[in-house]
């Protein structure tokens, strides 16, 4: 296909000699006699923002996407200037910039070139915009391969793609449909075994071209604001990923029981179908921590009410379900009903605090309640109302959770599906339009959100779920990717859209288990569940004009299937959170494609639906009928199937069986691997110890286990226990040591501990020097432990 470029016919070149200012603090600006300004910010030694301005006049300098956390360490650096050149060197690499063209490039110190403009910084003046579209092209290198770019259904190495940011409410998107709800536009590039990460921070509807168009030259562009973009040196990807999470924030540890297992349908009414749904889930046994309640739940869909009739008692039901393990979250739209006897909308026009058209007048749509106004939730003022409008919620009925949709914002019988450009933001104090504000419209509304049931809490965390958002959500909200199909195709597009999530800062993410729209078979609703089981957020939901979608609901022999693969989430539970912990603390991404493992090695560089979950756990789905198995190419090291024990050596493919009640879960060799008991919901089971799998290998192997009370905030002051172990192997026998940090009352008191894989016969075992028995065949050993060695 060849592709024609909307703007490529009266390309602006900034092209004059460029004179140099550095401020001393690391802000280099490079002005071009024309004006056409560049500024080179060095943040940090891996981090470089990179700055145009067509006459040096910049858009207003602020972002919603950087955390406010994110700290500048100015590295060291020098400048050199030649007549052509300008030359920043930084520690790991050095930044080129030619005085003609201003053109960036990034070069390492083996002169091998990371990143490198090709006509780099040009404009395309638009005068029906009445301003310009920023455009940047880079060249693509050979053999280039790129990540990342939010929930993109599509292949995970993104070369050969053209793509748009513009957060669209796509109703049963198709596999490879582009755009749909999420907005982020980071990327990552990899080459030679190098990786870097590319963030352009621009809120407009933006557009990348990974050597589609032009096959040499990867580009993006956006329809306004600053050519303004995060340089996020590598070369791992692993630590571009927590580099972009350093810069665009970390999600909070959520509560435990986020991470069960959650059930949902559009709508679960009345009131008593709720509490049977809930019911039923404990009569047959299938571990349920969550139930959602969709928009039937209000009054006429005006927000933050309840139908009295169809649910005569919320603060009685959630009470109850509380009493058996469950928790509700509730649905909350944007849209506000036009309604003169309702105080939600009344005080929001009291207080002016609906977005109005650019000609003054109030933007009124069409969603579930009828005609609408929208809170601009880009205003701190609304977002702190907002907030307060959960007391009700949160503190007195007790919900635990909110799920935030239609926050594209999305609008019934319109084409564009969303608000016109023409709409007015207050974008925290930077007046804008829609063309502006739209994509980060439904990431200042999970936002507003957040700080609500965070307001009315307490000591308890809370879970917030959002379907758009801009790159930095993370800090805020979990996501779902949408109405999704019950296909298989869409089993695949599961996995490739979480795990592209996971890497684009976005770890906390699932998506409908079972398909939203349609009726899966029983068999493709347990090949759902068994890719669901793996991500962050496991919620079966569907839209509730067919069939039914319960884990019971395809006879009693799905229901088993359903049971021990749901069963399986359980015992994972304490591996999943201390993932979750690594995502938290450092960035690094709950779910990783196969690049992330080894990204010289071309299967892995070229790898779609296969996951990395956590350091140690790799799993893929099955994607067609009738299969018992699938093949999949392991990466480099060994590999232990979870089920048989069975080794395999990687970098090379091997065929693994995947029955129904078994998913597949690929341990690495040389991991320890915590794990529960089955319990029906998180905190059923008093139990004082933790099961850990010590997977046999010979080389040293690092594995986490991270504890905490798992529902408080307490763990923010230093409450919980992070242990390491690190197993190695010599002729004698193998070696786990031991080292917790921190401290809490309800850790746990045992380990106890099982082998697999091992070569020999353990004849002897030591811990912390004392001989224990070794006949027993699981070890228990008291959780502060040091060191225990297992001698031949
Ligand atoms: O116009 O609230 O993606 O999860 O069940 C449809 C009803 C509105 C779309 C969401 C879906 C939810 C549904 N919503």
């Amino acid at each position: 296909m060849v592709y024609q470029s909307e703007y490529t016919q009266h390309e602006r070149f900034p092209d004059l000699l460029a004179t140099t200012h550095d401020n001393g603090e690391g802000i280099i600006t490079i002005a071009s006699e024309n004006r056409v300004t560049l500024q080179i910010h060095l943040l940090t030694a891996a981090i470089v923002r990179v700055r145009y301005a067509e006459y040096g006049i910049f858009d207003s300098d602020f972002s919603y996407a950087i955390d406010p956390a994110f700290e500048r360490k100015l590295p060291e650096y020098y400048l050199k200037e030649s007549e052509e050149n300008i030359l920043i060197h930084l520690p790991d690499f050095y930044i080129q910039i030619t005085r003609q063209h201003l053109k960036v490039a990034m070069w390492n110190y083996d002169d091998q070139p990371i990143l490198q403009d090709e006509k780099g910084y040009h404009w395309e003046e638009s005068y029906e915009l009445g301003g310009n579209i920023v455009q940047m092209t880079k060249v693509h290198q050979p053999g280039e391969a790129y990540y990342g770019l939010g929930d993109k259904p599509t292949h995970m190495n993104l070369r050969g793609k053209r793509l748009v940011n513009w957060g669209t409410d796509e109703y049963g998107y198709p596999v490879h449909k582009d755009p749909i709800y999420k907005n982020i536009p980071f990327y990552y590039g990899l080459h030679s075994g190098m990786g870097y990460g590319l963030f352009f921070d621009n809120s407009y509807k933006t557009h990348f071209d990974f050597a589609s168009e032009r096959q040499n030259v990867t580009s993006f562009w956006a329809m306004g604001g600053d050519m303004n973009y995060y340089y996020i040196h590598g070369p791992s990807l692993l630590e571009v990923s927590q580099r972009y999470a350093m810069l665009t924030g970390r999600p909070e540890m959520p509560p435990m029981w986020s991470l069960g297992y959650q059930q949902s349908k559009w709508s679960y009414q009345p009131q008593s179908q709720v509490m049977e749904i809930a019911s039923t889930m404990r009569e047959k046994k299938l571990p349920c921590d969550v139930i959602h309640i969709d928009i039937d739940y209000m009054d006429g869909f005006r927000c933050f009410t309840w139908d009295k009739e169809k649910f005569p008692d919320p603060k009685g039901m959630t009470a109850s379900l509380h009493a058996d393990g469950m928790k509700v979250v509730v649905i909350i739209d944007p849209g506000i009903k036009i309604d003169f006897d309702y105080d939600v909308f009344t005080s929001a026009l009291e207080k002016d605090y609906f977005c109005k058209r650019g000609d003054g007048a109030y933007i009124k749509g069409k969603v579930w309640p009828g005609d609408c106004y929208f809170p601009d939730f880009t205003r701190p003022e609304v977002r702190d109302w907002w907030a307060d409008l959960y007391e009700g919620l949160i503190k007195d009925t007790g919900i635990d959770g909110v799920w935030n949709d239609m926050n594209e914002p999305a609008l019934f019988e319109v084409d564009s599906k969303t608000f016109p450009d023409d709409v007015r933001h207050d974008y925290d104090g930077n007046p804008c339009s829609h063309r502006k504000a739209h994509n980060v419209y439904g990431m200042q509304m999970a936002r507003a959100t957040h700080e609500g049931q965070k307001r009315w809490a307490g000591d308890k965390r809370t879970l917030t779920i959002t379907r758009s958002c801009y790159s930095g959500v993370q800090r805020f909200s979990a996501g779902w990717t949408g109405d999704n199909i019950a296909s298989w195709d869409h089993v695949w597009a599961a996995a490739v859209q979480c795990t592209r999530l996971s890497i684009s800062g976005m770890s906390f993410i699932g998506a409908d288990v079972g398909g939203f729209i349609q009726q899966p078979t029983g068999e493709l609703y347990i090949r759902f569940l068994q890719i669901g089981m793996f991500h962050p957020f496991f919620r079966t939901h569907s839209s509730g004009d067919h069939g039914d979608q319960e884990p019971w609901s395809f006879g009693e022999q799905y229901t088993d299937y359903a049971r021990t693969n749901i069963e399986m989430r359980y015992k994972l539970l304490p591996y999943l959170y201390t993932s979750f912990y690594q995502c938290a603390s450092d960035g690094t991404p709950f779910l990783k494609p196969l690049a992330w493992e080894s990204q010289t090695d071309s299967q892995c560089i070229h790898s779609n639906e296969v996951t990395i979950v956590g350091d140690h756990i790799l799993t893929a789905p099955i994607l067609s009928p009738d299969v018992k198995g699938r093949t999949v190419y392991l990466p480099p090291g060994g590999w232990y199937n979870y089920w048989n024990a069975e080794y395999h050596q990687g970098a090379d493919d091997a065929w693994i069986d995947v029955s129904l009640a078994q998913a597949m879960i690929m341990i690495r060799a040389g991991a320890v691997i915590p794990f529960y008991p089955v319990q029906q919901y998180v905190g059923e089971i008093d139990f004082d110890y933790i099961d850990l799998i010590c997977y046999y290998a010979e080389e040293e192997t690092e594995s986490v286990w991270y504890e905490d009370d798992g529902t408080t905030l307490q763990h923010t002051q230093g409450k919980r226990v992070i242990h390491q172990f690190t197993t190695s192997s010599d002729e004698q026998g193998y070696w786990i040591q031991h080292t917790c940090d921190g401290e809490f009352a309800q850790r746990k008191s045992e380990l106890r501990i099982s082998l697999v894989g091992f070569p020999e016969e353990i004849a002897t075992i030591k811990v912390d020097g004392k001989e224990v028995d070794a006949r027993q065949g699981v070890l228990h050993v008291d959780s502060q432990c040091e060191e225990i060695r297992l001698l031949y």
